[in-house]
């Protein structure tokens, strides 16, 4: 089996801007604004605060990827529970569920400040709604206000500041944030109750994850018939079951190019997630199941850290 190398970490361009800043006429809030977790798209989306002239205080597990936001005018500050002292609005962007709740009920995390009367939390790593609940709950204990914002789109949506934003919990919280989400996202939703959010983006990447696995299967049968995929995309872009996001992974199935837009190991990671939801209800669900198993598989092989795209090397032996 060919030896699977990690895709480049690719640093953050701080220079870099998206194009519809400019026609956003953004008013920075005059709040100040915590972030936690500076990964690729707690990264992209405090370049464009700080851009946007917001306060923003910061930090990361690993303290080194602070600098650059440092440099260019955040503040940072060394655990969790700093930066909500430091800031009004606080929102937390990490890996996944466990991370998220550690940030808040862990050792030096949110709520060792005990009293959150005007702050506000505001989630938006992708985390189930029973996780986003006991966090909301933490929360609300301690008088605080809880918002999850849930981020949908790809790392490249980040930087293009074209991210859509599913929103559930204090309203007001959400309002708050407006000049912040106006210059992250194309669209904000605010979709009710604490929990709404999760189920609304897990369920949109339910539908993705069974598509890139259909798309994956059906590239590789192509393949062993020895029919071009670049023909079989062509004539994929002139049918009606098109769409910009499965044509743009189907060539990079074809070319082999899986640079991390939206990466293996959190797409998986969604597909558990759905699948404890529908657990929980009964709810039968055979063909995530089995989207979710070759994910898992694909994983094995080594392509955790690569696009979510590589599903399509789990079809070779
Ligand atoms: P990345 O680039 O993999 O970054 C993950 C971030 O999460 C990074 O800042 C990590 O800190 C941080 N992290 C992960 N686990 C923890 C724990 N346990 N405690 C503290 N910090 C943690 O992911 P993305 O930025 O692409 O995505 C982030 C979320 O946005 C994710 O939920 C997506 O679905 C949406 P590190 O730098 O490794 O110290």
């Amino acid at each position: 089996r060919p030896v699977v190398t990690r895709p480049e970490t690719q640093a953050i361009d701080m220079n870099s801007r998206s194009n519809t800043l400019a026609d956003r006429d953004i008013v920075p809030s005059e709040q100040t604004f915590g972030f936690l977790g500076l990964g690729m798209m707690g990264s992209t989306i405090v370049k464009d605060l700080i851009f946007t002239k917001h306060k923003v205080v910061v930090w990361n597990r690993t303290i080194d990827k602070c600098q650059p936001f440092v440099d260019a005018g955040a503040e940072v500050k060394d655990t969790p529970m700093d930066v909500v002292e430091a800031a009004d609005i606080i929102f937390c962007c990490v890996s996944d569920p466990k991370g998220a709740k550690d940030l808040v009920f862990g050792n030096c995390g949110v709520l060792q400040l005990k009293d959150l009367r005007n702050k506000a939390y505001v989630e938006m790593s992708t985390i189930d709604p029973d996780t986003s609940m006991d966090i909301g709950e933490g929360i609300k204990q301690c008088n605080g206000r809880y918002l999850e914002a849930q981020i949908h789109g790809s790392r490249q949506e980040a930087a293009d500041g074209m991210l859509i934003i599913l929103a559930g919990g204090d309203r007001t919280v959400f309002e708050e944030c407006h000049s912040c989400f106006k210059t992250i996202a194309k669209n904000t939703f605010f979709l009710g109750n604490v929990g709404n959010a999760c189920k609304v983006n897990l369920i949109l990447q339910t539908i993705l994850g069974v598509s890139l696995v259909g798309l994956a299967e059906a590239l590789a049968l192509a393949d062993r018939f020895s029919i071009s995929l670049n023909d079989i995309i062509d004539i994929f872009d002139l049918t009606s079951m098109k769409s910009p996001l499965l044509l743009a992974k189907g060539k990079e199935m074809a070319k082999g190019d899986f640079n991390p837009q939206q990466p293996l190991s959190h797409m998986q990671r969604d597909l558990r997630l759905v699948l404890n939801m529908a657990e929980n209800l009964d709810q039968s669900m055979p063909v995530t199941s089995i989207t979710n198993e070759v994910f898992k598989h694909t994983k094995r092989l080594g392509y955790s850290e690569h696009d979510s795209s590589a599903v399509f090397s789990n079809f070779y032996p």
